[in-house]
Parts: structure tokens; C-alpha cells; sequence
């Protein structure tokens, strides 16, 4: 049996053209000796992580940055060779894994890096980062003491390398800089416990890279702004460069019926028609992360902005029509159809919550179709293929 790459009538369309002109964007931005690390955590923020991983690559980022070992690993079984900084905490036990991979850790508590290198004897190089904490609050060390031990237990391993140091901001998307500064400062006061510096010094995300290019030390850790969206609403007039978005949902109405005055429509009968109404459906549902709460909020269908009405279910929702439009007609939750769009910013708003949340929470079982100059590159459909 030879199978196509999904049978489903929905999908994401990854435009990676975007993401290209976004890292491009950035480069351009900073000195030409400064870096674009590519954060593709998170499946890329759910945009597919070795096709972003890639594009970041060719635009110029010279490193990846995810949140978990297996996300590392992701992208090596995916043929990514380059150089991949594991974010968020790795077990001590899986040492060996990372040096056989060639993989960058993070470091931030010498009770974890001795008994780390007590218990796995490496044979050949793993290099870290140490991550200090400014003020973040969630990941890094804070005292002098910790870090000279990490130093040393470093310089004393001769497979240990360090790499780079690093700190994460709380507050660079927000327009108030005082709690910034504040950060700003202490990682300056804290580079002074250090006999040497590596060569990578970083920390600015996105926001901290558009608006503050002067403060990232030699590198940037370019994530929301990598998939064209804004770091927050309160920055976004202040961009010093336009942002691209890559990423769009589609499907197709699968049934159109008319329905009369005082029919209802989905789970729980909580919707009863006006009238005589046209209810489309569209095969997409909470298990695909367009969740309950997006019940009243509107979809493109035909160039016009349509409500969905009644409940969302798990796998489908309905949608009012303005006329009996065709089985096939495309819907589009998010990007746009001729004059209208309703881009990510908008789901966020109606969801009470932030950009980054929106792609990250449509799930696996939505197909990514990668287009690259207009044409698809490639299909990812996890689903069918356990990829
Ligand atoms: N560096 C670290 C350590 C991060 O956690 C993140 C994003 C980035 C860089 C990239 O930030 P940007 O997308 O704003 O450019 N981390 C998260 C997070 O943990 N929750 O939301 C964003």
C-alpha cells in the first residue's frame, strides 16, 4: 500500500520563505560579527522543527537552540549536522548521549555537573553553556560560588568544554526597560566571575534583539520573531523591521445543509437557528488545538468572515454561512482569503493570550506543508508517517 502524505482536507502551510527573510532580517540588523541562534523549540513553535532548523541555517544562523534533549536528537535523526544548544535541564545520566551526538548543554549547578561526570565517563568532547540567572527566576546559577565551581570542574575534565554563557530576560517585550536594566546589569557584574570568557556571550530573545541590538553581547536567541510574529502587542509599532508570518490553517467545508428556525446545532443543543440558515462543517476540532474557546469566533470561508456556532467538538466544528457555499470550499482559521485575514494575533487576543501560544498549541495530527518559493517542498504528517 503506497500512501499519499495525509487524507485529510485540513492543514498548516509553513511558508518558509518567511522564515528565511525573518532570520535574513535580523542578520542584517545586527554586526555582521554578531550571531542569530535559531530557537526551534517546541517543533519550531509548532511550525515543523528540521525544515525551520534548515531555512534558519541557509539565512545564516550559525547555531539551534531547543528546550529538551529528545527535541536535540529530533533534529540530528532529521540530518541536521550543525551545532544544537539544549536549552532546558538534561538527567545526569545522559552525558554520554549528548558528547556522542554532538550536542550543547546547559549548565547551572556543579551538583549535577560532578556527579554527571563522576558517574559517565566521557570519551570524548561535550561542550556548555553556563546560564546564569539575572532574574528570570526559573534556570541558572545565581551564586559566585557555584559558578567558580563550575568553572573548575570544567577546566579540570579534559573533555569539558565551555562554550558560551549565557541569561534570559523577563521583561525585554515590555515597554518599561527598568527591570531590564536591572537584568542587563547583573549578568555584566556576573561575566566579572569569570577568569575567561568563551566565545558566545548571549542573552537576548527576539524582543531584546529588535529593540535593544546594542545590549546582546555576540548573539541573539531569535525565536517569535524567526516565525514573523511580534515578541508582544505593546512593541509592535515600535519594530525596526517588518515581520513576516509563516505560518497559516486551512481545511474545507465536508457538508453544507440548510437548516430552519429552531434546529440546533452541535453538542449540548446550545445553538438554535434564527431562521433558515446555511451551517457548514469543518473537519477540524479541539484535539487538533483549535479548542472549545474558539466556539464564536470567526473563519474565513470564501473571502468572508463566517461564525462558528454551536459547540467545538473533538475532531469537527460548524460554521454559518452567508449561502449555500460548495463541499470542498477552503476555510481558512488562520491567514488569509482575498481582502480579509485573521492572523495569529487575533486567535491570541480572543484566547486572552500570547502569539507564541497559537501555533504551539495546533497539534500533531494537523498536517505541515512546507512551501518554499511558492511551491511544497515537503509534507509532514506525523499521523501516517512516524516522523
Ligand atoms: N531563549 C530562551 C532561553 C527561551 O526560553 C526563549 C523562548 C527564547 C530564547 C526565544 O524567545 P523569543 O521567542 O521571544 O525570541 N522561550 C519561551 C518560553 O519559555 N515561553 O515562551 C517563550
Amino acid at each position: 500500500m503506497e500512501l499519499s502524505a495525509f487524507y485529510r482536507d485540513t492543514w498548516v502551510e509553513v511558508n518558509l520563505d518567511h522564515i528565511y527573510t525573518n532570520v535574513r532580517s535580523m542578520k542584517n540588523f545586527l554586526s555582521p560579527d554578531e550571531e542569530v541562534i535559531a530557537v526551534v523549540k517546541a517543533n519550531a513553535y509548532g511550525h515543523g522543527d528540521a525544515q525551520v532548523a534548515k531555512v534558519a541555517l541557509e539565512a545564516g544562523a550559525s547555531l539551534l537552540a531547543v528546550a529538551f534533549l529528545d527535541e536535540a536528537l529530533s533534529l540530528r535523526q532529521q540530518g541536521i549536522v550543525e551545532p544544537i544548544l539544549v536549552l532546558g535541564a538534561v538527567r545526569s545520566e545522559d552525558i554520554k548521549l549528548a558528547a556522542e551526538q554532538n550536542i550543547i548543554l546547559t549548565v547551572f549547578r556543579a551538583d549535577w555537573l560532578e556527579t554527571a561526570l563522576r558517574d559517565n565517563e566521557l570519551d570524548r568532547p561535550l561542550s556548555f553553556h553556563i546560564k546564569l540567572d539575572t532574574g528570570m527566576g526559573r534556570l541558572g546559577a545565581k551564586e559566585a560560588d557555584e559558578v567558580s565551581k563550575l568553572i573548575s570542574i570544567l577546566a579540570e575534565n579534559e573533555w569539558c568544554e565551555l562554550a558560551g554563557i549565557y541569561t534570559h530576560f523577563a521583561t525585554a517585550d515590555e515597554v518599561g526597560t527598568d527591570y531590564f536594566q536591572y537584568q542587563y546589569e547583573k549578568f555584566l557584574e556576573m561575566l566579572k566571575w569569570f577568569p575567561i570568557l568563551p566565545p558566545l556571550i548571549h542573552c537576548g530573545n527576539s524582543a531584546t534583539g529588535l529593540r535593544f541590538p546594542d545590549k546582546i553581547f555576540n548573539a541573539v536567541r531569535l525565536g517569535i520573531a524567526m516565525y514573523g510574529l511580534t515578541p508582544s502587542l505593546e512593541i509592535k509599532d515600535e519594530l525596526p523591521y517588518a515581520l513576516n508570518e509563516a505560518f497559516s490553517l486551512h481545511s474545507r467545508l465536508v457538508h453544507v445543509k440548510k437548516i430552519s428556525k429552531g434546529e440546533k446545532v452541535s453538542y449540548g443543543a446550545t445553538y438554535t437557528a434564527k431562521g433558515e440558515e446555511w451551517i457548514g462543517t469543518v473537519p477540524v476540532g479541539y484535539a487538533d488545538g483549535w479548542i472549545r474557546k474558539l466556539q464564536g469566533t470567526e473563519v474565513l470561508v470564501n473571502g468572508v468572515r463566517c461564525p462558528i456556532v454551536g459547540r467545538i467538538c473533538m475532531d469537527q466544528f460548524m460554521v454559518k454561512l452567508p449561502e449555500a457555499f460548495p463541499i470542498g470550499t477552503k476555510v481558512t482559521l488562520i491567514g488569509k482569503q482575498d481582502e480579509e485575514s485573521i492572523m495569529i494575533d487575533e486567535v491570541a487576543k480572543t484566547l486572552d493570550t500570547i502569539n507564541y501560544e497559537v501555533p504551539c498549541t495546533i497539534s500533531y495530527r494537523v498536517p505541515r506543508i512546507f512551501l518554499r518559493k511558492e511551491s511544497i517542498i515537503e509534507v509532514r504528517n506525523p499521523v501516517l508517517f512516524n516522523q
